[in-house]
């Protein structure tokens, strides 16, 4: 049996749903919540000592990490696989695999902190919960970045980086698929499902606007969200409670991230 504690838009959670739907494997789910800081309680930090979701307890062995997981995953259930065959092939694939975990991810984390998330969390939590939830994080070094965007939000100096390892990331990716059509590999792999939640996020945030001039990433979303896997792991997730739509609020941030672009 399989469960999946999870969280609707968490990018993690999201690689791992695209997977299981994909090999279109049965599971139940958990819903952390992450603004109210259950990934903090002590009941979730004995299955994840680091705090973080996503995590699948597969016949009650917790597997942590997202990229671990969908590896478990090929490991385990290998039908409708997700990896090449052909080693050098898988080894390309894995680079894709390895962007996340390689600074995408905090990037993310930065990105959409500055963007929404800062002031949907603060209106969430007063001083002394705020200050709580902080001393809570395992991660003393997410907390630093956490607590400066909350205090000064776009202004926070790593801010910049996020955005420009952001544009660095979809120009591999432009060029990459020049030559074919998806990223890792020749089919829909787990290169794909990798970088599929950090496109949505930037959609998300409305920022398309970063691969405008990247013609090939847009034919690549369009064939991502063709897929039966987008629907059932990410637009079937979509909530008001905690939600990633700034074009929804009104809210353009898109000016900000092209004058960054445009200083780079
Ligand atoms: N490297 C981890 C990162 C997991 C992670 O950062 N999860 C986020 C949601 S995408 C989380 O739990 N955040 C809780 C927090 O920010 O305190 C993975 O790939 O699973």
């Amino acid at each position: 049996m399989l469960i999946l504690y999870h969280h609707n838009i968490s990018v993690c959670a999201q690689k791992v749903r695209i997977a299981l739907a994909e090999k279109d494997l049965p599971w139940e789910g958990v819903h952390v919540d992450l603004m109210q800081g259950e990934h903090l309680n002590p009941e979730f930090l004995k299955i994840n000592p680091r705090g973080l979701v996503p995590v699948l307890v597969h016949d009650g062995d917790p597997i942590c990490e997202s990229t671990i997981i969908l590896e478990y995953l090929e490991d385990a259930f290998p039908q409708a696989p997700l990896r090449p065959v052909e080693p050098k092939a898988r080894a390309r694939m894995r680079i894709w695999e390895k962007w996340p975990d390689d600074g995408l991810h905090t990037a993310c984390g930065t990105l959409s902190y500055a963007c929404i998330f800062a002031e949907q969390v603060r209106s969430n939590h007063d001083r002394a919960e705020l200050e709580e939830r902080l001393s809570k994080l395992p991660d003393k070094a997410r907390a630093a970045r956490q607590r400066m965007l909350l205090e000064i939000g776009f202004e926070a100096p790593f801010v910049r980086d996020a955005i420009l390892l952001h544009d660095k990331v979809l120009a591999e990716m432009d060029r990459q698929l020049a030559g074919q059509q998806w990223l890792g590999s020749t089919d829909f792999s787990l290169g794909d499902v990798a970088l599929i939640p950090y496109v949505v996020r930037l959609d998300r945030l409305g920022l398309s606007k970063m691969w405008a001039h990247r013609p090939r990433v847009g034919s690549w979303y369009e064939r991502v969200q063709g897929r039966p896997s987008f629907a059932t792991a990410i637009t079937a997730y979509k909530s008001d409670a905690y939600n990633d739509e700034l074009a929804a609020r009104g809210v353009d941030v898109w000016p900000k991230v092209e004058s960054v672009l445009a200083s780079a």
